[in-house]
């Protein structure tokens, strides 16, 4: 059921809001997107109106639903929502300032820089990946704390996202899982860059969906009551569910509406001035008149009272539980973990053990999954190879997400991609494995990880067997040009808080344990036993 409030102002009239907002950025930036935004805007009317739980004056709160714009060159749309809801950032300010040098309103959505900004988005699919982590650390943190995990992940996804491979890897993982509170709104508006969909997509989206056992409906997406029924539908289902919004990009454009030439490019004064005719937004340039303005600062209200209240449930746990808590939302690591690593690393240095570097990894990670408990393991179909499955880490699944080790089938590049989600979502700390060489299948997400500096592990094995029959003998263990496909010197390459570790190696300094970064860690059978030593 959506939120009982009480409408002081049309649906409509809002969105203009946020299509005038978004007309306005771009064609000061002199470049961006304003189709998606216009297409889109009534749609995200309704999902912050009605439904999205949030509240710009504490955009930490851990139970708020997610919300993940995947389409992220549509980001005026996200700009003008934190805007006009209240979040202290963007300011108006930083709306004219929209894809300048240093400005938080970046051309894509990026993490960090503004509060409400849940994940980067821009290579499309991505964010739609993610989510799907979001998703499944909500069901697993739900599992562990009923009465403090209670919310949703929205996604706003586009054609292309539902193109990019990594959707179906995505989707695929999210219907077997049965991840009922992932809710993903398609704009369905049949342009990309290129002109009409038609030209390279002719998919059945919703068959396609419906196969990988989601929930599937589709709404005209400029109807705002078949978009609050619709949504209030997907709510009720037990299975992740597709809206897909049949929407006009651009809408309001009288001569750009409908067409490739709104997704990327300033409208024109001309235009502009025309599509505000037509929309009936008398208004100035960045102009929004109080009442819009007001009711808008309401709508971001609408979930205070359901944060205060999390918060004083919070408070009122025992204090242990709460101190335990707070540690794992926090990102800190257990008390005892710097003395289980120290006592490991003792007990090798005293009785030294000859094994293959991969099972050295999982005798290390057998220490550490013990030491804490909001690790989460997994592989992509690799868990015999990785070693990344250690004694007593029970499966999670559909049914049961009390456990703490995913298998997520042979998809890397969506593996990567959820355990980002999982990482932003807060609370867990996700390791996977697959073998050196594939990750060149997970490198889009590895590389966001980087950027966004996550705390994910990617365990990666079988450098030797895989990698180096590739490469030439002369070049395999040389950093020289003639070993570019070499994985290891590959992920060098990428931004520079991912390090690689090599595992093999219990770490002596736990300052510098791969938990503290997105990181590989290495291991090779052919690197030997382990020999433990203090750096
Ligand atoms: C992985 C990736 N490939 C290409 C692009 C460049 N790109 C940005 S938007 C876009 C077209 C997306 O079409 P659609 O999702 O239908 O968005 P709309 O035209 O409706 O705004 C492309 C190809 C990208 N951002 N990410």
């Amino acid at each position: 059921m959506s939120d009982q409030d009480v409408d002081t102002l049309s649906p409509e009239i809002l969105a203009n809001a946020i299509r005038a907002l978004s007309m306005d950025a771009v064609e000061k930036a002199n470049s961006g997107h304003p189709g998606m935004p216009m297409g889109m805007a009534d749609v995200a009317t309704v999902l912050f109106s009605k439904f999205l739980r949030f509240d710009p004056q504490k955009p930490e709160w851990p139970d708020r639903d997610r919300f993940v714009l995947s389409a992220g060159h549509g980001s005026m749309l996200l700009y003008s929502l934190l805007h006009l809801t209240g979040y202290e950032r963007p300011t108006l300010d930083d709306l004219k300032n929209f894809r300048q040098l240093h400005s938080p309103t970046a051309g894509h959505p990026e993490y960090g820089e503004l509060p409400g900004i849940e994940t980067t988005t821009g290579p499309l699919g991505q964010g739609l990946a993610t989510a799907v982590g979001m998703a499944l650390a909500e069901r697993m943190e739900a599992a562990r704390h009923p009465g403090l995990c209670d919310h949703h992940t929205y996604v706003i996804a586009g054609d292309g996202c539902l193109m990019e491979g990594v959707s179906h890897e995505a989707a695929s993982l999210a219907g077997h899982l049965r991840l009922s509170r992932l809710i993903v709104l398609y704009d369905d508006n049949g342009i990309s860059i290129d002109g009409p969909t038609s030209l390279s997509f002719s998919d059945d989206s919703r068959a396609r969906f419906e196969a990988y056992g989601w929930h599937v409906s589709g709404v005209d997406g400029h109807d705002a009551e078949a978009v609050e029924a619709a949504i209030a539908e997907a709510l009720a289902d037990d299975r992740p569910s597709l809206i897909a919004c049949r929407t006009t990009i651009g809408f309001g454009s009288p001569n750009k509406s409908g067409k490739a030439s709104s997704h990327g490019s300033p409208l024109g004064a001309d235009e502009i001035a025309l599509s505000r005719a037509q929309l009936g937004w008398e208004h100035p340039a960045f102009d929004i008149p109080a009442d819009i303005r007001a009711e808008w600062l309401r709508i971001g209200s609408r979930s205070k009272a359901l944060a205060e209240a999390w918060y004083q449930r919070f408070d009122a746990l025992p204090a242990d539980q709460r101190a335990e808590m707070e540690r794992r939302l926090c990102g800190a690591l257990p008390a005892g973990f710097d003395k289980a690593v120290e006592d490991y690393i003792d007990s090798l240095i005293k009785k030294p053990v000859k094994v293959a570097t991969r099972k050295a990894s999982e005798m290390m990670l057998e220490v550490i999954n013990e030491a804490v408990p909001d690790l989460i393991g997994g592989s992509a179909d690799l868990s015999g190879s990785n070693n990344t499955k250690t004694k007593g880490l029970a499966i999670i699944d559909g049914d049961d997400f009390a456990g703490r080790y995913i298998h997520y089938g042979v998809r890397e590049f969506g593996m990567a991609a959820a355990m980002n989600g999982i990482a932003l979502h807060g609370g867990f700390i996700p390791y996977g494995g697959t073998f050196l060489v594939f990750t060149d299948y997970c490198r889009p997400a590895i590389r966001l990880s980087a950027l966004m500096k996550l705390r994910v592990i990617y365990v990666m094995t079988m450098i030797r067997s895989v990698w180096a029959k590739m490469a030439p003998p002369i070049s395999r263990w040389s950093i020289w040009p003639a070993c570019a496909p070499c994985p290891i010197c590959m992920c060098f390459a990428l931004p520079m808080w991912w390090k690689p570790q090599n595992a093999g190696m219990p770490p002596s300094n736990p300052g510098k344990h791969p938990l503290f970064y997105p990181s590989p860690v290495r291991v090779c059978r052919s690197f030997g036993s382990t020999k433990a030593t203090r750096i």
